[in-house]
């Protein structure tokens, strides 16, 4: 067949980072529910992802979040990672939890927050130097709720200073990717917004610093596809944080609210060469209501059909129609790849590397989830913000 071995070199290629979070208790600003078989701990949090490598061997990375997910020594945590089959990714600092973080962190007109703030972003790179890391994102909730309540360009030129420090930190072999969204928790003016603002920081820094898009930051309707088209061409893409929303940052499970726009997306990244390394797949998705391992695992699933259409598009068809002005035509084949049932190419593909075809009904058959219920008593238990 002659599209099946492009595809199945990308869908080698791509590889979905899972997020630690994901796999502890959440909730919205109502209610945090907590689940049976909930991690207590890093290490629980873990075992839970390498499940999801297990049963899809497409997502052989955890990202961290500091201080959610602080231990004693990383070392022993990237160790225990190892022995699970998965790796350490990204690791994600969090200035937006302490009180001395209401009127921002790395913005904050005070001086000695400021320093705490960035003080933290480098113990981070410590954590990333310890478990062999190489992404640092950073997302800061940074911004101002009313007008004239603080100096908009300051803020700008104390975030600057604090990404120059973080970023003359990263050895050799680190990156850091800078993160925006739109508004929440700052609803007036949000100091990173939008990826013009990260882009131009990550410029200012030089190679080292890259964007990353979270699907869930943006103005309803923005196009996404361009940003991603945008950012690929000029070698700022760092990576993306997946998730699917309705309304605003819901973090639902990626490719669930619009598939459409998840292989729209795909195809850009295909097209600009983003399965060729350099860009971080990574899920940021919370579970709540929705069992969690198999939350990631449709996730991961989404990600992959969604890649998979993307791959078979039919490059040449599409670019002889593009060249001829055919607009119908170039749309045809756009949407002929899109509406291709993928599956059973991907239960193949599965097939082909010992996997069971279909992961959800695999992880479902192992009784994993029965046995955490049962073991997994005591305890604190992992949850959003601790
Ligand atoms: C933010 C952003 C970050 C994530 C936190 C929990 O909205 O998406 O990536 O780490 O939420
Ligand atoms: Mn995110």
């Amino acid at each position: 067949m002659r599209w099946s071995t492009v595809v199945t070199a990308g869908l080698r290629a791509l590889r979905i980072e899972t997020p630690s979070w994901a796999y502890g208790n959440s909730g919205t600003r109502f209610k945090v529910f907590t689940r049976e078989g909930v991690p207590r701990d890093p290490y629980e949090k873990i075992a839970d992802a390498a499940q999801v490598h297990r049963f899809t061997g497409a997502a052989p990375t955890v990202a961290l979040h500091i201080p959610w997910d602080r231990v004693d020594d990383y070392r022993d945590l990237a160790a225990h990672a190892d022995a699970h089959g998965v790796a350490i990714g990204a690791i994600n600092s969090n200035v937006f939890q302490d009180d001395d973080y209401m009127l921002g962190s790395v913005t904050n007109p005070d001086p000695a927050i400021r320093r705490k703030a960035l003080g933290h972003l480098l113990d981070c790179v410590g954590v990333m130097d310890a478990t062999g890391s190489e992404v640092l994102k950073l997302w800061f909730s940074d911004g101002t709720n009313y007008p004239g309540q603080d100096d908009i360009r300051a803020r700008q030129d104390r975030l600057a200073e604090a990404l120059d420090a973080v970023y003359a930190r990263l050895g050799g072999h680190q990156r850091l990717v800078l993160e925006y969204k739109l508004f929440e928790p700052a609803f007036y003016a949000t100091d990173v917004p939008d990826w013009g603002t990260a882009y131009a920081h990550c410029l200012r820094l030089g190679p080292k610093a890259t964007v990353v898009v979270d699907t869930g930051h943006h103005a309803p309707g923005v196009n996404i596809e361009f940003i991603v088209a945008f950012l690929l061409r000029e070698g700022k893409l760092g990576g993306f944080d997946l998730n699917s929303r309705f309304y605003a940052d819901d973090d639902l499970m990626a490719g669930a609210a619009d598939p459409f726009q998840l292989f729209r997306i795909m195809y850009e990244v295909v097209a600009g060469g983003g399965l060729d390394g350099g860009v971080a797949f990574m899920l940021d998705q919370c579970h709540n209501i929705e069992p969690k391992i198999p939350g990631q695992i449709r996730s991961v699933m989404n990600v992959q059909e969604a890649a998979a259409k993307a791959l078979l598009v039919d490059r040449g068809a599409l670019a002889r129609a593009q060249r001829a002005g055919d607009v119908l035509g170039a749309n045809g084949v756009f949407m002929d790849a899109y509406n291709t049932d993928v599956r059973p190419l991907l239960a193949a593909f599965r097939e082909e590397q010992g996997l069971a075809p279909d992961p959800m009904a695999a992880y479902a058959a192992s009784g994993y989830g029965e046995r955490i219920a049962a073991d997994r008593v005591g305890g604190r238990q992992a949850g959003w913000g601790a």
